[in-house]
């Protein structure tokens, strides 16, 4: 036994590690019964790609030429795809990355501009990242009140704007329950007041656009300043892949130090070395898929949502919020969602709880199929 926790004076031999490997991913979970995460297998040619640029470091983009054009060519389509192919920014390793790197650059710029204690406005339904952020960079985060639909309260974020009010964050795909802020209305408050707005779409990115229902969240509305959007989430590449949009390019500045003895002269990435494959990954499957193929996919897992949306109502369980995006979550009386919950646990499937209102959570991802949803529902129905 003692091989495999210390590492050996000796090496093993190749197949001797690969047993390891191969003993070591039985205990990990396939993704076919997973219903709680945002991630999903990557598409085949992304896993290609990322296999192929394995070495490649977009810290010290000056050696991997390619990989950097690629890069610039994410930003691009990504950038179109929101609304504006001219935005600035940079392959992050997720939604996290990105929006501390966002919260980041206005609070430089407003510390330059001898601020020194500030504040942000969130939605209480962000995503905890804003809690590091809060740590990180001193800042303090206040979180505003929700609607009914568990939008955010747009009156509650004026109510907590004050003169060290630096940014308010949208979110364009709720974590717990895929909801849409109003993010016209932010933008608009955001424009009068002069108030950096960051769109959270570390989700929904990849899920709005190809909506048959229209949402206006992203830089077609002009007080949008920035936008946070996860390819390893809906977008198929491989983890990590994250993407970090700015409208103004001078943010970047905010963002960056001097690298002399790189073939960069600055770096503006929180992460120093930081992977190429992410960033060829994320390049291979958009234009591989193109808006045609993403449209495909958002539009089965949307499919999907409705049918078991359908069929978790036909048994008696209605959802909160009818699903804006592919996020299901479904009400029960409070000390009933534990049961169900663990109820469907042992019967090898994985879901999870929402915080506020407490629900039963349901991400409907690209691995989800129609035969996974009918077997859900039987055993949604015998569990209640
Ligand atoms: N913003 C939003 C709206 C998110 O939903 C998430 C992650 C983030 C930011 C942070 O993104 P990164 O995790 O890429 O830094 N949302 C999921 C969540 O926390 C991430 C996740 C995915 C969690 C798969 C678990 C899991 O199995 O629920």
């Amino acid at each position: 036994m003692e091989h495999k926790i210390k590492m050996e004076e000796r090496g093993m031999s190749r197949e001797a590690v690969e047993s390891l490997l191969q003993e070591k991913k039985r205990k990990d979970l396939a993704y076919e019964k997973i219903l709680s995460s945002m991630c999903t297998y990557p598409h085949e040619i992304a896993a290609y790609a990322y296999k192929m640029f394995l070495e490649s470091n977009l810290g010290d983009s000056g050696l991997f030429r390619g990989t950097k054009e690629m890069e610039d060519e994410v930003i691009r389509m990504i950038g179109a795809l929101l609304g504006n192919e001219k935005a600035f920014g940079y392959v992050s390793t997720g939604g996290t990355e990105s929006n501390i790197q966002a919260i980041r650059a206005i609070r430089n710029r407003k510390r330059k501009e001898g601020l020194s204690e500030m504040n942000i406005i969130v939605p209480e339904t962000a995503h905890f990242s804003f809690d590091k952020i809060a740590d990180i960079l001193c800042i303090e985060v206040r979180k505003a009140a929700l609607d009914e639909q568990l939008r955010v309260d747009v009156n509650s974020v004026e109510s907590l704007i004050d003169d060290k009010t630096i940014g308010m964050v949208g979110i364009a795909g709720t974590t717990e329950f895929g909801q849409i802020d109003p993010i016209k209305e932010l933008s608009v408050i955001a424009k009068e007041k002069g108030i950096f707005l960051l769109v959270d779409a570390a989700f929904g990115g990849f899920v709005i656009p190809f909506l048959e229902e229209r949402y206006e969240f992203d830089f077609s509305l002009e007080g949008v300043s920035s936008i946070s959007i996860d390819p390893h989430k809906m977008g198929m590449s491989t983890i990590p892949a994250g993407c970090i949009l700015f409208r103004e390019e001078s943010y970047l500045d905010e963002l960056a130090v001097p690298t002399p003895y790189l073939t960069t002269k600055g770096q503006f990435s929180l992460i120093g070395t930081r992977s190429g494959a992410s960033a060829a990954a994320t390049y291979a499957v958009l234009k591989y898929l193109g808006r045609e193929g993403l449209k495909e996919i958002v539009s089965e897992c949307m499919k999907l949502t409705r049918m078991l949306v359908s069929g978790a109502k036909a048994i008696g369980v209605s959802p909160v919020i009818e699903p804006v995006m592919n996020v299901v979550t479904l009400s029960f009386p409070a000390a009933e969602v534990e049961r169900v919950a663990n109820a469907l646990e042992e019967r090898g499937w994985r879901v999870s709880i929402t915080r506020v209102p407490k629900a039963l959570r349901l991400v409907i991802m690209p691995h989800v199929k129609e035969e996974t949803v009918k077997l859900f529902l039987e055993d949604l129905a015998e569990v209640v």
